[in-house]
């Protein structure tokens, strides 16, 4: 699924780095944007904050004015990481997941690739991680009341037919649209019979969906409970192609999965709504090397390949991920999380030389 590319002579695309790493890898994704020349329309950058750090200096984590210069004046964007703190602050909530929220962005797709030895090789691991980017636990509504016994706390757990319906349909084109076209559908009706039932039914029933016209037909569809798609994750990674999940169990996955390929420092995704996507990777905001100036620009890098791909902008992602796999199989410029020892700038730098 692209929007129409005709005709643009710019590519507005807002900045959002956030927190901690963020500040590192966003930057190194800009300037390997910039080094695609025409093979994209001229970009145009538009720095936009939110995050946790910006809650702590301004008392808001999500400005007004990022989600209306997003929607008003952005064909795209880059997001980098957040920090949210694992407490109740009065006043926060996650920046991220409200975004995702304000625009619509329903579906969080996260491909988990291994870089083969030599170019033009199957990969081991080839896989993309369909999440649904709205509801689930993520609508977080929590309360916390005395009980009997002491303090309990309740947290509701939305899943509607509308949003599996959607992500379906997009876990279904995306299948479709790959050489093994199978789809495994991931939940746990076994326990949560009514949520995870409605999900897994309404994916099922998207085939039969007026006007899909056996569209999907050659789509194989197979099912699994999450917990054994996590063991056999592990055990044999080959048997998946597109998963598609509700919102939590997409999230623990696409980590999950990406331990398969070296590091969360190479794994990207997009959220992508019907009229707006931003490119992010899928790893968090790392504290622990925040400013060490060692973070991994190349999910970052991977994730503004998948935005410019889900544009329509073949050429330059195609360059992009080239690049990237290149300084990979090199092996002569990786960051510490993929037992190297170089700088984000070094990192960057090996790229923009293959670019
Ligand atoms: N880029 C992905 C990312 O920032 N992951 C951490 C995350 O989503 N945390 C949720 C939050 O801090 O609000």
């Amino acid at each position: 699924r692209s929007f129409s590319t005709a005709a643009r002579q710019t590519l507005k695309i807002g900045l959002i780095p956030a927190d901690g790493i963020g500040k590192e890898v966003i930057p190194a994704a800009r300037a390997a944007i910039i080094a695609l020349g025409s093979d994209i329309p001229k970009p145009e950058f538009i720095d936009l904050v939110a995050g946790w750090e910006c809650f702590t200096r301004t008392g808001v984590a999500l400005p007004e004015d990022t989600v209306q210069i997003l929607k008003d004046e952005c064909d795209c964007a880059l997001f980098g990481s957040v920090s949210s703190p694992s407490r109740k602050v009065v006043g926060y909530s996650s920046p991220i997941v409200a975004l995702r929220k304000k625009l619509d962005l329903y579906a969080n797709i996260r491909p988990v690739v291994s870089v083969a030895p030599e170019a033009g090789q199957k990969p081991s691991v080839d896989l993309i991680v369909v999440r649904e980017n709205t509801e689930c636990l993520y609508v977080k509504e929590e309360t916390l009341t005395s009980g009997a016994n002491g303090k309990e706390a309740r947290a509701t757990r939305l899943i509607t037919e509308h949003a599996s319906r959607r992500i379906g349909q997009m876990a279904f084109e995306l299948a479709n649209s790959r050489p093994r076209k199978h789809l495994t559908i991931i939940h746990k009706s076994n326990v949560l019979s009514i949520t995870d039932g409605l999900f897994r039914e309404t994916v099922r029933a998207v085939p039969s969906l007026p006007g899909i016209d056996g569209k999907y037909d050659g789509v194989t569809i197979a099912e699994q409970l999450v917990d054994s798609a996590v063991y056999r994750l592990f055990r044999e990674p080959e048997i998946f192609d597109v998963m598609v999940a509700p919102n939590l169990y997409g999230d623990i996955l696409s980590d999950a999965a990406a331990a398969l390929v070296g590091s969360l420092g190479l794994i990207p995704s997009i959220n992508a709504g019907d009229n707006f996507v931003m490119g992010e990777p899928v790893h968090g905001s790392a504290p622990d090397i925040e400013g060490k100036g060692i973070a991994n620009p190349l999910a970052s890098i991977r994730s503004a390949a998948l935005m410019l791909r889900h544009l329509g902008y073949t050429k330059g992602a195609d360059r992009l991920d080239i690049a990237v796999d290149q300084v990979i199989r090199e092996a002569k410029f990786l960051t510490p999380d993929l037992k190297g020892t170089s700088t984000t700038s070094e990192v960057l730098e090996a790229v923009l030389r293959k670019l």
